[in-house]
């Protein structure tokens, strides 16, 4: 039965103590000022050392434990990951190979607490593995998130990878129900790369590769993994923080080289636990080449890319003229989501369901929530030094799109992203249509090799706060033809998309389900939101 939270609770689970949150050493070295140029002694990135398949099969330990690990902030980091190593290994494969893991799970038990109910933080060292974006079978020992795997034990995971499997970026994490954000913020996440046709584009081939994993580790005062708190205080927050480390491939600010005409493939992933990550080069254009993993037709140039948690995307940059540019990181949050690259909510006046701003406005600026908290300015993540010389490099022209044709529509389906209150307001819990997640809630049901249209709805209460929502599911992509009423010029395919902030906001989405039968989960990939019930069940059936 979900416990009254106060509104004041709700807050500051989603902002934790926001005037607590910089210390003076952090302000100086995790967030220095935008165009600050190079800093002394700054590391080249490196890519996290990748696990390649050999003879159709990789075959790997995976190893959940805590340990020390040094992000180049000012202390040693002491928190939860895979292999010691934050992020994990890259996992290199091919359509058609068998990936093989031993999942050993070495975090330490957690002494148990009252209110560790399914809709609050629990058991959060218990885990198991969710493959991001894969399509792979849900059942059994394959990609199944229904498995739990307590401390002490270990199971073994067989993943067939399929023959066609598109060419892309994708990643794996804990999928735990009540544990997926404290083992997201601490860092455990790693890529999975699958090699195919888009690597053999010729300009994309010539291109050098970079990968980056960008996190948000979330820790106390003296850079530990605090743990959550499934009963808070009106002083205290669910997963409670003093210092949030922005980093790419487990480092604060790495350099990136480059030389004028040089052009590099940059596969980003955005792994924190729920914060959306605004993105710019200074001086230069961001030329996208795919989306979760999801070949693009052509390279399409911008300026900006914003990354839900989740969400991958791959750039083609081209160096400019010599000199310092830096990526600048916007974070946002669920209730904070206003940053470049959002899309538009719907106009008031169109909304059936919006409610008026005016009075939760002068609340909030009351509450103190007017400005953006420290863990939220704009700051650069990485510097791009361009210098030297070499071959004038260019563009791909046209690339191999992930693009199926859609099944004639068998049904369609609307359902909404729910935040429930009792009858003073005091926040009850997040769910779909109102349910919180349960693992024996009816699931919805969908046919084997038919494809339905969702529409899913924001139906959070504006009278109080914003809520945007990530919306993911497993197994199969979707393919993204309406935001916020308004059809696409050019639909988008994801396996992850944003859902604006405001009551009303929508997302229309078609998506084919072939291949897998079986059960799993669609979510709000704001991690948080998910461990607190945000979650419902998808069963595809013959
Ligand atoms: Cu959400």
């Amino acid at each position: 039965m979900a416990r009254c939270i106060s509104r004041r609770r709700l807050i500051q689970y989603g902002l934790g103590t926001a005037a607590t949150l910089a210390t003076p050493e952090l302000l100086e070295t995790v967030w220095p000022r935008i165009g600050q140029g190079a800093v002394a002694n700054q590391r080249e990135l490196r890519s996290p050392f990748a696990l390649k398949s050999h003879n159709g099969k990789l075959k790997l330990k995976l190893v959940c434990k805590p340990a020390v690990v040094d992000m180049d902030a000012v202390k040693l980091v002491r928190t939860n990951t895979y292999d010691g190593v934050v992020p994990g290994y890259t996992w290199a494969l091919r359509p058609g190979d068998l990936l093989e893991v031993d999942l050993r799970n070495h975090l330490p038990e957690i002494p148990p607490q009252p209110h560790m109910t399914m809709d609050r933080p629990h058991k959060w060292t218990t885990t198991n593995l969710h493959t991001h974006g894969l399509p792979v079978s849900p059942s059994g020992i394959a990609d199944n998130i229904f498995l739990e795997i307590p401390p002490g034990h270990r199971q073994r995971y067989e993943i067939p990878i399929p023959d066609d499997h598109p060419a892309g970026l994708f990643w794996y994490h804990p999928h735990k129900h009540g544990g997926v954000c404290q083992q997201i913020r601490a860092g455990m996440a790693g890529i999975i790369v699958i090699r195919g046709d888009l690597d053999h584009v010729p300009h994309v081939r010539a291109a050098k590769e970079k990968i980056m994993v960008l996190q948000s580790i979330e820790l106390g005062a003296d850079y530990e993994l605090l743990e959550p708190i499934p009963d808070p205080t009106k002083e205290q927050a669910f997963f409670p923080r003093k210092n949030v480390l922005y980093t790419v491939n487990g480092k604060l600010k790495p350099k990136v080289t480059m030389y004028p005409g040089e052009v590099q493939r940059w596969r980003l992933l955005n792994a924190a636990e729920g914060k959306y990550m605004s993105l710019k080069l200074t001086g230069h254009d961001l030329h996208q080449i795919a989306w979760d993993g999801l070949t693009l037709h052509e390279p399409e140039a911008t300026d900006v890319v914003l990354l839900s948690s989740g969400n991958r995307v791959e750039l083609l940059i081209k160096a400019g003229k010599p000199g310092t540019y830096e990526l600048v990181l916007t974070p946002g949050s669920s209730q904070k989501p206003n940053i470049p690259g959002m899309p538009e909510s719907i106009p008031e006046h169109e909304s059936e369901l919006f409610c008026k701003l005016t009075g939760a406005m002068d609340s909030m600026a009351a509450a103190g929530l007017a400005d953006e908290p420290p863990e939220l300015q704009p700051r650069s993540i990485l510097t791009l030094e361009v210098r030297g010389s070499g071959p004038e490099m260019h563009m791909p022209r046209s690339l191999p799109a992930f693009d199926p044709p859609i099944l004639p529509i068998a049904r369609k389906r609307y359902f909404r992203f729910t935040v429930a209150r009792d009858p003073m307001n005091e926040f009850l819990s997040f769910g779909i249509d109102g349910k919180q997640f349960e693992v024996n809630n009816p699931a919805y049901r969908v046919t084997l090799g038919t494809a339905e249209e969702w529409t899913l709805v924001n139906d959070c209460d504006n009278k109080l706060m914003d809520h945007a929502h990530v919306y993911h599911i497993h197994v199969n992509p979707f393919k993204v033809i309406e935001v916020n009423g308004r059809k696409l010029s050019k639909p988008l395919w994801r396996d992850t998309f944003v859902l604006s902030k405001r009551s009303g906001d929508s997302l229309k989405f078609v998506s084919n389900f072939v291949d897998f039968t079986g059960k799993f989960v669609e979510h709000c990939h704001v991690l948080a939101h998910e461990d607190l019930g945000m979650m419902g069940s998808v069963e595809v059936v013959k």
